[in-house]
């Protein structure tokens, strides 16, 4: 007996635990889903297994298993992907989704099963849907069956009708295979762009699909029915009660400390989203949007919105170690790399001790910016913006780069030049300076409503680091200038773009409303619209990994 799995896909559904890891990697009580697969398919002998991987294929690697690699996996179904180990369909074969989490006695009940062509189906489906809400019926590959011969397969089969769901497993005996290669080639040769079965082509189409034009074509396909023993982990939902974390995986200072610079290497160019608390970074760090999986790059520590968060002005008045406290409390909670608003520094020892401290913490820059302490924000229009003498700034620069212990964290300096209205040429010399002083990136902040001045510093700038032969990345923060695309900052010449205050804007805006509704209608029903739920909460702040790993541990 062999075994395939189907690890291709990209586990949409799980959101932010997916972004960087393949779905069969994902933990369940400490150990990866296809970890738990393996070790069931060997302990009843199946030792002849492979793997076909797509999306992060370079992260399932299991030594004593074959790899078949579906390079197509964003746009083929499970069927596809299936079709690209068809050199091992020669032997009786189990075949299961590579999502699974199933017990040894299920499998064993399906091997016992002597039908060339057998799945396994679940009972009670309708009642583990009532637990699984984030699940929809129709996501639900639905099995009508009779007298253990399944009739029909699919999503789209009404849950009145169905009397079991597909668990992902199933099994093909040798001469099975035999039959299913004839079938799905001959489909696939008569016209790959026609509906197959429920999916508009064969390349889209599931293995549910390929079952249904079996049965269609007249062979048996037998439902070997099991109540439980297996668990699917689609949602975020299913991971919690399966015993898995849905908290983003923990990471090293020293790992995260490099993420900054290895993304900037790798991609060229990155978005980076504030954060002010723990709550707030945990939504930054784990936001994702679309089917090609946006997401932020890093977090922002804004002096603005950490000050305000508190209460409090942004002018510098938030201590050294408040500040690296309220560092620790985002870093805690995320995994991505992270960029330090560092304000002026403060005196130069005071600059030293905050990039040392921030080195350790794992913050991979620290933005500092040449004004004179205690500055004030910049986008204040009425605020005295004083700058910083130059030679003075990038001594200042050169030293915080010298207090630190590795080459990991960078010292990224940000010129204010166009905020006090001294001008393009200005900031130019500034840049050439701080640059020679050793600044790992340049900032280049501006409040002016339309991006022309950042663009044509950008220009300038591309002049400049070829003059000196130093290509560093350079930075800016569109608030007033919004209107202008990430895409756009990129081709102008940016690496590195921070929306730098919208967490803690958003969240003023729905307090703010939220009060009024209930001062409006002395209750909080009509308030419950524009609030997260508890539930919400507890699952932004994964309460149910601590609920598992306490199981986990009783049965230690
Ligand atoms: C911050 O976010 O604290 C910044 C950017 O420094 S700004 O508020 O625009 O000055
Ligand atoms: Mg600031």
């Amino acid at each position: 007996m062999k075994a395939i799995i189907l690890a291709a896909g990209m586990g949409n559904r799980l959101l932010h635990l997916t972004s960087n890891t393949p779905k069969c990697k994902i933990k369940v009580y400490g150990k990866p889903i296809i970890e738990h697969q393996l070790d069931v398919l060997r302990s009843l002998g199946i030792t002849d297994i492979s793997i076909v991987k797509g999306f992060l294929s370079e992260q399932i690697d299991y030594p004593g298993t074959k790899s078949y690699y579906n390079e197509d996996y964003r746009h083929n179904g499970t069927l596809s992907s299936f079709f690209y180990a068809d050199n091992e369909l020669n032997d009786d074969v189990i075949v299961t989704y590579g999502d699974i989490i199933f017990e040894k006695d299920i499998i064993e009940e399906l091997i016992y099963d002597k039908s060339h062509i057998s799945m396994l189906v679940g009972e009670d489906w309708e009642k583990a849907y009532l637990i699984r809400k984030d699940s929809p019926l129709e996501e639900v590959e639905k099995v009508i069956f009779d007298n253990g011969k399944v009739k029909k397969i699919g999503k789209h089969l009404a849950s009145e009708e169905a009397n079991g769901e597909f668990t992902g497993i199933a099994k093909f005996t040798k001469k099975g295979t035999a039959i299913l290669k004839e079938v799905y080639y001959d489909a696939l040769n008569r016209n790959t762009n026609a509906p197959f079965q429920n999916a508009s082509s064969i390349k889209t189409a599931h293995l549910t699909d390929i079952f249904q034009e079996l049965i269609y074509r007249g062979y048996d396909v037998t439902a070997v029915h099991v109540k439980g023993g297996w668990i699917e982990i689609d949602t975020l939902g299913d991971l919690k009660r399966a015993g898995g974390e849905i908290s983003a995986p923990k990471i090293t200072p020293e790992a995260r400390r490099v993420l900054l610079k290895d993304a900037l290497a790798k991609k060229g160019f990155v978005r980076i989203i504030e954060a002010h608390s723990g709550i707030s970074a945990i939504i930054a760090n784990n936001a994702i949007a679309g089917p090609d999986k946006k997401s932020f790059d890093g977090i922002w520590i804004s002096s603005l919105t950490e000050s305000a968060s508190k209460g409090q002005h942004d002018i510098e008045v938030m201590g050294v170690d408040s500040r690296l406290a309220t560092a620790s409390q985002i870093l805690e909670v995320s995994n991505k790399p992270v960029i330090m608003d560092g304000d002026t520094g403060g005196d130069p020892n005071a600059f030293e001790y905050i990039v040392r401290r921030a080195e350790s913490l794992g913050i991979s820059a620290v933005i500092v910016e040449d004004k004179v302490y205690p500055k004030r924000n910049s986008l204040d229009d009425e605020s005295n913006q004083i700058l910083e003498n130059p030679h003075v700034f990038a001594k200042k620069i050169k030293r915080g780069k010298n207090a630190l212990l590795t080459e990991d964290t960078m010292v990224i300096a940000r010129i204010e030049s166009l905020i006090a209205g001294t001008g393009l040429e200005d900031a130019l010399e500034r840049a050439k300076l701080y640059l020679q002083a050793g600044a790992d990136g340049i900032m280049i902040h501006s409040k002016s409503k339309s991006p022309d001045e950042i663009i044509s510093f950008a220009r300038k700038y591309k002049e400049l680091i070829s003059e000196l032969g130093i290509n560093k990345p350079l930075v800016c923060v569109p608030t007033t200038y919004n209107s202008i695309r990430e895409s756009e900052l990129q081709r102008e010449g940016f690496n590195i773009v921070i929306h730098a205050n919208h967490l803690l804007r958003a969240s003023i805006k729905s307090m703010q409303k939220v009060c009024e509704i209930i001062l409006q209608n002395e209750r909080s029903l009509e308030a419950d619209q524009h609030c997260s739920n508890v539930n919400e909460i507890f699952d932004i702040v994964g309460f149910s990994d601590i609920k598992n790993k306490e199981k986990m541990w009783r049965n230690q």
